[in-house]
This record gives C-alpha cells, structure tokens and sequence, in this order.
C-alpha cells in the first residue's frame, strides 16, 4: 500500500487558505506549522503567507502555501479573493470566545456560499482547547451549525491548541484526506461526462 502522499507531485503545492476572526489564533497555527515552536504574534493587518512542508503525520513531506488573512472585520471583505479556487479552507475558532461564537458561524457560512468555495473541504480549528473554559468539539459544531453548511462541503472539526501544536498534525491529514477525496471525485466526474 503506498504512502498516502504519493497521490500529489512532490512538485505540487496544495493553496490553503485561513480564516476565522481575530484572535481565533490564525498566525500562531501558520508559524507553529512552520517552525514547529511557538512564535508570538502581533495583529494581523493584511494578510501573512508562507510555503511549508508539512514535517509530520501521513501528510508528512507535502508542500503548502499558506495564506493567512487578517480577520478583523475591516479585512474580512478580503476573504473572498483569498478563499477562491483554493484546495482547501481552515477555519480557525478560538473555543472560548463563546460571545463571538454567532458571529464566528455568519461568517464562515458567508465563505462556503462563495460560488468558487462551493464543495471546498473545510478543516476547523477548534483552538486555544488549553484553557478551563474551552468548548467541546461538540459544542462548537453545534454553535456553528456546521450541518447546515451546503451538502457539497466536507469537513473535519479539530480540537486544538495551536501554542502548543496539539492537535495540528491530526487537522492537516483530515485536510489532506479531504483534499484528496475531492480530487478524486472530480476526475471521475469529469471521465463520465
Ligand atoms: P489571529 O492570527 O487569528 O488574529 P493570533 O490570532 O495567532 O495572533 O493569536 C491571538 C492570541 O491568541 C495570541 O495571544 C496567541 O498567543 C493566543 N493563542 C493562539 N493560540 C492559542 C492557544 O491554542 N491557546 C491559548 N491559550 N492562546 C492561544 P496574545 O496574548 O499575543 O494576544
Ligand atoms: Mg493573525
């Protein structure tokens, strides 16, 4: 049985993009998945981009561009240009922020109505899963009405802690996985017609 990862070119760069509000901790997942360490953030104004190689998991060896947009509300009109035609979209929740859990789900059923976003597999991030306070996985399902996003969009809902790095390995091979689903699917609709 092959790796996994010998489905995509060595050569081939998935585009992932990153969403979620300020603060989710968006930057903190990019630079924990590029350095493996922690790096302290400061706001993001635009956005951030980085080409990593994922280092861990059954992704392990697969290379990524990343770009991580700025979430506050100022910025978010950005995200459509961002999020089309991308391989993948994370969506990053901080579990604790429960007041700004509804605004969190508005806009991310506002991404995945996108024409161009229709049936993109969506990885959440539930982050920050280190604090007392922190929702279930469950929970933030639930708050984000993720069942009711359109049939078309798999996704994964991850618990994580992106200081740490907990949980990021597991999230990108569910991205991965998905990513490659979808691939596959779209090849065999395309030889059917
Ligand atoms: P953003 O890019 O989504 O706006 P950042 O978010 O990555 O800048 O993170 C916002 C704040 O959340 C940062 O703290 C960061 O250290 C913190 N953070 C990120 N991930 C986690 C986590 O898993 N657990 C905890 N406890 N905190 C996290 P500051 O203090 O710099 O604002
Ligand atoms: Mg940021």
């Amino acid at each position: 049985m092959g790796n996994i990862s010998s489905n995509i070119s060595a050569f081939q760069s998935l585009h992932i993009v990153m969403l979620g509000l300020d603060s989710a901790g968006k930057t903190t997942v990019l630079y924990r998945l590029k350095f493996n360490e922690f790096v302290n953030t400061v706001p993001t104004i635009g956005f951030n981009t980085e080409k990593i190689k994922l280092s861990n998991g059954s992704a392990k060896g697969i290379s990524c561009h990343f770009w991580d947009v700025g979430g506050q509300e100022k910025l978010r009109p950005l995200w459509k240009s961002y999020s089309r035609c991308t391989d993948g979209i994370i969506y990053v929740v901080d579990s604790v922020d429960v007041d700004r859990l509804e605004e969190a789900k508005t806009e991310l059923h506002k991404v995945t109505k996108f024409a161009e976003n229709q049936g993109t597999p969506l990885l959440v991030i539930a982050n920050k899963q280190d604090l007392p306070k922190s929702l279930p996985v469950a929970e933030i399902e639930k708050q984000l009405a993720l069942h009711e996003l359109t049939p078309a969009t798999t996704y994964h809902v991850q618990p994580a802690c992106a200081i740490i790095g907990e949980g990021l390995t597991e999230g990108m091979d569910k991205l991965y996985e998905m990513i490659l689903k979808r691939r596959k699917s779209l090849k065999q609709k395309k030889k059917q017609r």
